[in-house]
């Protein structure tokens, strides 16, 4: 991911997926060590799965046997059986799993579920077994059965998956919406001159948003800590309800609407308001399944579909009875999904795309739900113990920022890969080799950094972690 945000293009595809961390039999390096699951004939065990990987949607089956679904995210769901089901990046979902077959062994795996047209993936396939207790010896010298896993991009066996996802009974869904919000999700690039860290698609870096605002996390002081303190500066709260400009969001959208703006802007909830979130996909670069995540919050689904959401169309078709709970929903590839909940957890909680790539090309945004009545509809105060930043290192970065500003104006680029001068888990300081045309001036203005008329020199920035 570091190398991907220095040069702008897509991360590297994985060599491997893995089931509780080896890759399995298939990839011929492991397979001694493949993960095993023991189980007796007969008896019923739950598996808790979770989609770990970093960024890509899973496919997961075990050969003969038949996955109830019995929860979702945290939450109970009405049973159903399914011989597959599909998981993005944080989502988990517990299956039970009769050991009813001949006793012998069984592979359970894992593959991609991949929906970027022309984005390279790793079409490998990740195993473990399943292995009868009683299965007789003869079984073991023998290779397990394979599942049959969807093609990769398999989006009717997803959809026919995720539609079977009900709450075990009635629920109270809010009806009477306060906030009624509609978000675009998806890819975006920047133009960029011909540079190192200019390695998209023609001369592009890549980015992503949600109503066109690509999301800049603070880098100093954190999102809740600036709002519970009153520190100015650090975000607004202006993030669009809508999208800033309609388009056939599913359609051929135009290049004029390819480029996000970048900014660190929170949208405010009133404590208590009942919000519906329509979150539509996008066909900027391509269309993609995103698995949208929120903190602080489980949600329902009231509706998905494919295409651009038409509230006089589908509004009607809303699930406001038995609509599944979830803290992660996969918005369909080229089409939307609709979540309500209502805001009664005061804090700043982001909400962004569970594929890390895309989430730090910016696809996120943040709510800022405020204070109700009463401490117990109040955030609670920071610990007393909260680690506060050792003088030093504030006074250091004041002059790691008046440096980065007298370099603003530059054309400044990176040379080379920053080297870490010295950090903690917390902070590290970076030094790089930059280049300017306008130099001379800023060298004389940073002062610290000396060597004026060099074409080369050393250019300094603080992370935090
Ligand atoms: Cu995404």
């Amino acid at each position: 991911m570091r190398q991907a945000l220095f040069t702008g293009a897509a991360p590297n595809v994985s060599d491997a997926y893995t089931i509780n961390g080896q890759p399995g039999d298939l990839y011929g390096c492991s397979s001694k060590d493949t993960a095993k699951f023991s189980v007796a004939s007969g008896e019923t065990i739950l598996l808790r799965v979770i989609n770990a990987a970093l960024n890509q949607e899973l496919f997961f089956s075990v050969a003969n046997h038949k996955l109830t679904v019995v929860g979702a995210d945290a939450a109970y769901n009405k049973p159903f059986t399914t011989s597959v089901i599909m998981l993005g990046p944080g989502q988990t979902t517990n299956v039970l799993l009769t050991a009813d077959q001949s006793p012998g062994r069984y592979y359970m795996a894992a593959s991609p579920y991949q929906t970027a047209q022309n984005a390279a993936f790793d079409n490998t396939t990740t195993t473990a077994i399943l292995e009868y207790e009683s299965a007789p010896c003869s079984r073991f010298s023998s290779k397990p059965t394979l599942p049959r896993l969807p093609a990769y991009n398999d989006t009717a066996t997803v959809i026919a998956f995720t539609n079977q996802l009900k709450s075990p009974s009635t629920v109270e869904v809010p009806t009477e919406i306060d906030e009624n919000l509609f978000f675009t999700v998806g890819l975006g690039v920047v133009n960029c001159n011909p540079s190192p860290r200019c390695q998209g698609p023609n001369n592009t870096r890549f980015a992503a948003s949600m109503n066109n605002i690509s999301f800049v996390p603070p880098r100093r002081t954190s999102l809740l800590q600036a709002y519970y303190q009153n520190i100015p500066g650090v975000y607004t709260t202006d993030f669009p309800p809508v999208p800033p400009r309609q388009f056939d969001y599913t359609g051929n959208v135009s290049r004029a609407l390819w480029q996000p703006i970048f900014k660190t802007r929170l949208y405010k909830l009133k404590y208590g308001s009942k919000v519906q979130i329509v979150l539509q996909d996008t066909a900027i670069i391509s269309t993609e399944d995103h698995p949208i995540h929120l903190h602080g919050y489980q949600f329902y689904v009231v509706g998905q579909g494919f295409g651009n959401f038409n509230p006089g169309r589908d509004a009607s078709k809303f699930n406001l009875i038995d609509p599944p709970l979830r803290n992660t929903i996969n918005v369909p590839v080229g089409g939307w999904s609709v979540i309500r909940f209502v805001a009664d957890n005061p804090g700043v909680w982001l909400m962004h795309c569970h594929i890390d790539s895309h989430l730090t090309w910016g696809l996120a945004m943040n709510f800022l739900v405020e204070n109700g009545v009463g401490a117990s509809q109040s955030i609670e105060s920071p610990p007393a113990d909260l680690p506060r930043l050792p003088k030093e290192l504030v006074n250091l970065d004041k002059r790691v920022q008046s440096m980065q500003n007298a370099f603003k104006h530059l054309k400044s680029s990176r040379c080379d890969e920053p080297v870490q001068w010295f950090g903690s888990d917390k902070i590290r300081l970076f030094g790089y080799t930059c280049t300017g045309s306008d130099i001379t001036r800023t060298v004389a203005h940073a002062g610290q950094l000396g060597g004026a008329g060099l074409e080369r020199h050393t250019c300094w920035e603080l992370r935090f972690y």
